[in-house]
């Protein structure tokens, strides 16, 4: 079954997707997501002019061989970009392999180790009170693990509460450069441990809480506000600090017992290596989007399994559906999951090119046997939103220097 032609849309339905379609001369096609928040035109390019060619004509049964010719039989290995690449071709792999054998992707993983996927569900709120608000109707709703972030008192304003704008588009006006945002530590401080101290307190301790520092705190401070946050008895602390120096979380470990996560933004084993095998984490958080694949994912998910460390896959509505639907399948599969980051299936716009087949039920996702990834793909659908320049915010502390995020 030979590659006959790769197919790469950008689309927007509310945020940017990079979507890959391989077609084989078989006519089975697979899907797989590129999306890289910002610098979306990056990966569409490079693909198209770099690796495309590469692989027409390739047997799309070489799985592997495919992903050591694009990683390891290239000079320049890692990055965002060849990364995020990489791992749209390796989705859309598996997603024919699957079709192919009329299996879904699990069962070649290795089948089943759980009925459904657990989920965590985000809680955003201007102030306390409004985010215990949203809680409770996530509560409600049968969530069982809720991440609470809540705007900083003080600060202009704080990533991921949105306010009163629709998304980031509105949030950047009709200047589409990157936003600022202002940051201060001592003042998330001020807020951050009544957060969780009246969340306790509201609903007791059957529901499990989750936060993300989103990598403002120095290591010194992570410690700090994972000691003060341990009577609140988090599922875990997410990106308390950077860790591009991987020792650095050596001094967060050796102060606190707040489970912590990190790996959001890693490409490659490398980027964890040792935060794992030195037991430094308790959840690692790379998606497949921006480390390699399902390949790539399900490598680092036995490397973290032997180390005791869990798997809790990104899953921010900047991964397209495509991505979401590989998690679930891997999710599904994989001895040491722990939770998946749930944002919801996209809004009207994004379920009209996308068509998945998962449920949600009770906080939790069932798998269709639907070979493959399961997941549809409309590219007419997909012209209608074209690309829109978007970009992150930038953070700033407020004397005006750039900060970590
Ligand atoms: C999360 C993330 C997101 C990211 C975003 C960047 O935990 O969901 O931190 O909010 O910032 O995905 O592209
Ligand atoms: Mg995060």
């Amino acid at each position: 079954m030979k590659i006959k032609e790769i197919k790469v849309f950008v689309c927007s339905p509310g945020r940017n997707f990079v979507t890959v379609k391989v077609i084989t001369d078989s006519d089975i096609y697979g899907l797989g997501d590129a999306t890289l928040n910002g610098r979306e035109i990056a990966v569409a390019t490079y693909l198209e002019e770099h690796l495309i060619p590469c692989l027409i004509g390739r047997n799309a049964h070489d799985i592997e061989d495919i992903w050591q010719y694009l990683y390891r039989g290239v000079y320049w290995r890692k990055g965002a970009v060849n990364m995020a690449a990489i791992a749209a071709i390796d989705m859309a792999l598996w997603d024919i392999k699957g079709k192919a054998a009329n299996m879904p992707v699990y069962q070649l993983l290795g089948g089943k180790s759980r009925r459904a996927v657990g989920l965590y569900a985000h809680a955003n709120g201007d102030t306390i009170e409004n985010t215990l608000d949203k809680t409770e109707e996530l509560i409600d709703q049968g969530f069982k693990a809720i991440r609470l972030q809540c705007a900083v008192p003080g600060l202009n304003v704080t990533y991921g509460v949105l306010g009163d704008k629709a998304d980031y588009f509105e949030l950047q006006g009709n200047r589409p450069l990157p936003p600022e945002e202002e940051w201060s530590t001592q003042k998330y401080f001020n807020m951050v441990v009544d957060l969780f101290a009246q969340a306790r307190a509201r609903f007791g301790n059957n529901i499990h809480l989750l936060h993300d520092v989103h990598s403002r705190l120095m290591p010194i401070e992570s410690a700090r506000l994972g000691k003060l946050l341990e009577p609140y008895n988090l599922l875990f602390l997410e990106d308390a600090s950077i860790a591009e120096n991987q020792d650095s979380y050596k001094v967060i470990r050796q102060h606190t017992t707040t489970p912590l996560a990190i790996g959001e933004t890693y490409n490659t084993i490398w980027d964890c290596k040792e935060l794992i095998q030195n037991q430094l984490i308790d959840y690692i958080r790379v998606a497949a989007t921006h480390a390699g694949g399902i390949t790539a994912l399900r490598r680092i998910a036995d490397f973290a399994s032997i180390h005791n460390v869990k798997t809790a896959p990104h899953g921010a509505p900047d991964l397209s559906p495509v991505c979401f639907a590989a998690h679930m399948h891997l999710n599904i599969w994989a001895p040491n999951f722990g939770i998946q980051e749930f944002v919801g299936f996209g809004n009207e716009h994004s379920a009209r090119i996308f068509q998945h087949t998962l449920t949600l039920e009770n906080g939790m996702v069932f798998l269709s046997d639907a070979p493959g990834l399961g997941i549809e793909f409309d590219e007419e659908a997909a012209k209608e939103y074209p690309y829109k320049r978007s970009y992150l915010p930038v953070s700033r502390l407020e004397d005006g220097t750039v900060w970590h995020w």
